[in-house]
């Protein structure tokens, strides 16, 4: 009885050693995985690309609010277009920019300026007698 209690304890002992040691093998992966996500994350943080630029243009009997804007070559721009009356668009052939919205239905399209340069958008809906006038210029630079 007292012989296997001391086995017991031996086994328990080693057991307890062995455990330790696994427990440090463990720690030290623990690190080492805890390090590598660490210096993934700073990675990608880096890598990440800046989110889009929002611009909100509101067009309104018989011009684009605002009837200027400035973006970056380069930069993914967001573009939302809102009417404030009657329905209008805004055509950007250079930029690929095609939109219509009326009052409450807004339109968005996403482009990415290539060249830099001055591109100047129309109306593409008719929408009365100073139709012909509405114009947004966009400015692309580095
Ligand atoms: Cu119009």
């Amino acid at each position: 009885m007292f012989l296997q209690f001391k086995r017991l304890k031996r086994e328990s002992v080693v057991g307890h050693l062995a455990w330790g040691t696994q427990s440090k093998r463990t720690r030290a992966g623990l690190r080492m995985a805890a390090t590598l996500l660490l210096t993934v994350s700073i990675a990608a943080s880096f890598a990440r690309p800046a989110a889009p630029r929002h611009v909100e243009v509101t067009a309104k009997r018989f011009a684009f609010e605002p009837a200027e804007i400035t973006v970056k070559k380069g930069e993914v721009v967001e573009l939302e277009l809102k009417s404030a009356d009657v329905p209008h668009g805004l055509r950007i052939r250079e930029l690929k920019i095609d939109l219509r919205a009326s009052k409450g239905k807004d339109a968005e399209t996403t482009f990415t300026p290539q060249t830099t340069g001055t591109f100047i958008g129309h109306c593409s809906v008719f929408c009365g007698s100073g139709h012909g006038e509405m114009s947004l210029t966009i400015h692309v630079v580095t």
